[in-house]
This record gives C-alpha cells, sequence and structure tokens, in this order.
C-alpha cells in the first residue's frame, strides 16, 4: 500500500506554476554549463532526518506523524520504512541517498545480531534501488548515539570503543560496497572533548588517524572504490570536534598521510557555526584540491545550533553553486539534504515541501550561478584586481626570479608601490543583484 497515495510523481511545470508539488526551477534534463540539471546537482536525500527524524528538542518528544512506523522499531519495521522511503524519493526524482548503518536498521543485544538485523534490512534497500535506479550516494556509521561512544569513537579514551567502532565501520563499508555507494563518509561524532584536564589530545588524534587509515587499507582489500569523505564540524555534541573546519580538517589528513585518500563533504550550517561562510569552506577545499561533497542545509541564526533547515534562500545557493561551477562539479559527490523538516511541520505531505523547495531553490541557484559565469563581468573585475601579477614584477615573483634582494633593489630605485585601485566591493553586490 502507498504511503503518499495523494502525491503523484513531482513534475517540471515552469516559474509559471501555481501547483506547490511541482518544480518551477528544477529541470532535470535541463542543460546547464554543458550537463543536466541532475548531474550538476546530484541531489540525495538524507535517511536519517527524512525517515528517521522524529521532530524531538531538548524541550520535548518527538511530534511527527508518520503512519508507516510501529510503536517498536523492528527488522519488519526497518523493512517497511525502507520501502516508504523509497516510494518517496521515486516521487521526489532524487537520484540518491544517504544513511548511516543505525538509521535503516535496528541495533540488536549484541554486534553479531546488529549486523544480521543491517543485512536484512541492506537486501531490501538493494532490491528498491534495482527497482527505482536510485542510487546510494555516501553510506556511514552513527559513532555517536549509543552510549558506548559517551567518550567518541575513534577518539574514546576507552580502547574497546575505538575496536567496537572500527568492527561497526568494516560492516558499513561492506554495506556500503555491497549498494553501489559512490562515496563514504566519516563525521566526528563525538570525536573532540570537553574538558582539557581529562584529555589527552595528541593521543586521541593519533587515534583518529589510525582509524581512518585501517578503513582506507580495508576498503582496499574489499575492493570498495568509492570516495572517503570526512566532514567538518566546530562543534556540537563536544565543545571543542577535532574536525573543526575544512582548514583543520585539511592539515589533518595532511599530517597523516591521508590527503590521497580522503576528500571532504562540506555542510552549510558546520559552516557558520565555525563562524564562516560555506563559500569560504568551499573554497578553502576547492582551492586545495579536496571539495568531495556538500551536505546542503541552512542554520537559523537567531538559534545558533545545528538545526538542519531546508535551504531555501536563492543567495545562499547562488553561492554554492558558483563554487561547485568553479571546481568543475561534484561528482562523485553531490548535493545531499542533510536537512529536516522543523518540528512544527509533523505531516508527512511536509516532507515533499521541504524537499521540493530546496531542490527548486538550488536549481535557481545553479542557473543564476551560470549566468554570472557567462556573462563574466564579475570575473573580469578578479582579474583586473590582479593585473599586477600577470606581468612585470608580479610575474617574475610568481617564476621564481626574485629574492629579498632583488626586491630591495626594485623598490629602492622605484621609491614606493605603485598606487592600490579600488576592491569595487558594493559593484559587485550590485552586479550579483541583477541575477537574482
Ligand atoms: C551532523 C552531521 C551528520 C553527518 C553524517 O551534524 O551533519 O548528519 O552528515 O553523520
Ligand atoms: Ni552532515
Ligand atoms: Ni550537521
Amino acid at each position: 500500500m502507498a504511503a503518499f497515495p495523494e502525491v503523484e510523481k513531482i513534475r517540471f511545470e515552469g516559474p509559471g506554476s501555481k501547483n506547490p508539488l511541482a518544480f518551477r526551477y528544477y529541470d532535470a534534463a535541463e542543460v546547464v554549463e554543458g550537463k543536466p540539471m541532475e548531474e550538476q546537482l546530484r541531489f540525495s536525500m538524507a535517511y536519517w532526518h527524512t525517515f528517521r527524524g522524529a521532530g524531538s528538542d531538548p524541550f520535548g518528544p518527538g511530534t511527527m506523524i508518520r503512519p508507516w512506523e510501529a510503536p517498536q522499531d523492528s527488522v519488519e519495521n526497518a523493512i517497511r520504512r525502507a520501502r516508504v522511503a523509497f516510494e518517496f524519493m521515486e516521487k521526489l526524482g532524487v537520484p540518491f541517498y544517504c544513511f548511516h548503518d543505525r538509521d535503516v536498521a535496528p541495533e540488536g543485544a549484541t554486534l553479531a545480531e546488529t549486523n544480521r538485523n543491517l543485512d536484512a534490512v541492506v537486501k531490501v534497500l538493494k532490491e528498491e534501488q534495482q527497482r527505482t535506479g536510485i542510487r546510494l550516494l555516501w553510506g556511514t556509521a552513527n559513532l555517536f548515539s549509543n552510549p558506548r561512544f559517551v567518550h567518541g569513537a575513534a577518539t574514546s579514551c576507552n580502547a574497546d570503543s575505538f575496536a567496537y567502532a572500527c568492527a561497526q565501520v568494516k560492516k558499513a563499508l561492506e554495506v556500503t560496497k555491497e549498494l553501489g555507494g559512490v562515496n563514504y563518509v566519516f563525521w566526528g561524532g563525538r570525536e573532540g572533548y570537553q574538558n582539557l584536564w581529562n584529555t589527552d589530545m595528541k593521543r586521541e588524534i593519533d587515534h583518529l588517524a589510525r582509524f581512518m587509515h585501517m578503513a582506507v587499507d580495508y576498503a582496499r582489500e574489499i575492493g570498495f572504490t568509492g570516495q572517503f569523505l570526512f566532514e567538518p564540524k566546530p562543534k556540537e555534541p563536544t565543545k571543542h570536534q577535532y574536525d573543526f573546519d575544512s582548514a583543520t580538517c585539511i592539515n589533518f589528513l595532511r599530517a597523516y598521510g591521508l590527503e590521497k585518500h580522503v576528500k571532504l563533504n562540506i555542510e552549510t550550517n558546520h559552516a557558520t557555526l565555525a563562524g564562516h561562510t560555506v563559500e569560504h569552506e568551499l573554497e578553502v577545499a576547492g582551492s586545495q584540491g579536496f571539495l568531495g561533497s556538500i551536505d546542503a542545509n541552512t542554520g537559523d541564526l537567531l538559534l545558533g545550533w545545528d538545526t538542519d533547515q531546508f535551504p531555501t534562500d536563492i543567495y545562499l545557493t547562488t553561492r554554492i553553486m558558483h563554487a561547485v561551477l568553479k571546481y568543475g562539479g561534484l561528482a562523485p559527490g553531490g548535493l545531499n539534504f542533510d536537512a529536516k523538516v522543523r518540528r512544527e511541520s509533523f505531516e508527512p505531505i511536509d516532507l515533499f515541501h521541504a524537499h521540493v523547495g530546496g531542490m527548486d531553490a538550488f536549481a535557481r541557484g545553479l542557473k543564476i550561478a551560470a549566468a554570472i559565469r557567462a556573462d563574466g563581468k564579475i570575473a573580469s573585475l578578479l582579474s583586473e584586481r590582479y593585473a599586477s601579477w600577470d606581468g612585470g614584477v608580479g610575474a617574475e615573483i610568481e617564476a621564481g626570479k626574485h629574492d629579498f634582494k632583488s626586491l630591495e633593489t626594485y623598490m629602492l630605485q622605484k621609491g614606493d608601490a605603485a598606487p592600490n585601485v579600488s576592491g569595487r566591493q558594493e559593484l559587485i553586490e550590485n552586479i550579483i543583484n541583477l541575477y537574482l
């Protein structure tokens, strides 16, 4: 029986449509900068928010009405939920989804039983993938909910918690491979600390690197060829997360020899929590060759925690897509809606409204970013700003033809630096507004 009988497949109806369950801008087949939108955007649904999010917050329990859920979770319930998830994704028209191991199947009394539960549901996920053609963008392991990970997983003070995490990721990698997952994500969960007095930071970070190396080695052993991704987040749940932001993660990967194996999965709201913009994080990653994938959501600046709302701000999606186009696209990564409907939006249909709005916002952002790039005004302002490096002493410095002594001679002769030119920030902002 269908869970959403009142919803037909969501279609592109164009900007004039008044139908709330239609796309106004997302036309999967429309070509933008040489690729169909579907390939540029690579949308993915996050299983944990959309199918496991109950709507609880620190002040009250869940509010979501989900008629397909039984009061008690079980493998049977998880299988029913998986079928509903695929009905939802198929009607929505997203090509990908992502999950944590514990989102899709319940934990058992022992690791062996938990693995059996997972296998039973993965069988159904595989069937549904084959039926619909929907693919797994990435798999990951939940190494933060169970109290055994109270002190972290890969950075726990308890060696057994570390060992359990390794066993769990081993299985998650096998499952991701089985389902043809194109990436595998490490998000720190509780990998960080609350109090330095009881923390051996160096040892914990060394352990995190050991853990990632073991994952990379095991992936090679079983022939999993997906891209590994590390997801920066500065706080929550711990006060000091070891994966603070793009720069911190890149430094960690390089320091421990993981840079060839792992790229970054950048999340909008995590960037904000780190005091950055998402485009800053994308630029840090992209310019250093670490841009892997995006967790698309947004926070609420007045609330200040990881509210994971659906992105609807066109200016935001434009900036994100501008960065994506600049770095030649996201594949094998994608745009994963790591986003949830708010506690007050508790009816099943709200899941459609949220995703349709997010997809349309990104489609518009993509088209606007492509138009800005095609126009070229901002690009030429940017290159004019650096013109002094294109010839003369600038070009010589970049070519390695100078040292401190020769530059002193140059400046002593010249007397003073050439005058600066305006940065034209307001002009640039005005140009962007012409396209919004
Ligand atoms: C939490 C993270 C999480 C990861 C997957 O804040 O965003 O959802 O994306 O573990
Ligand atoms: Ni995320
Ligand atoms: Ni997050």
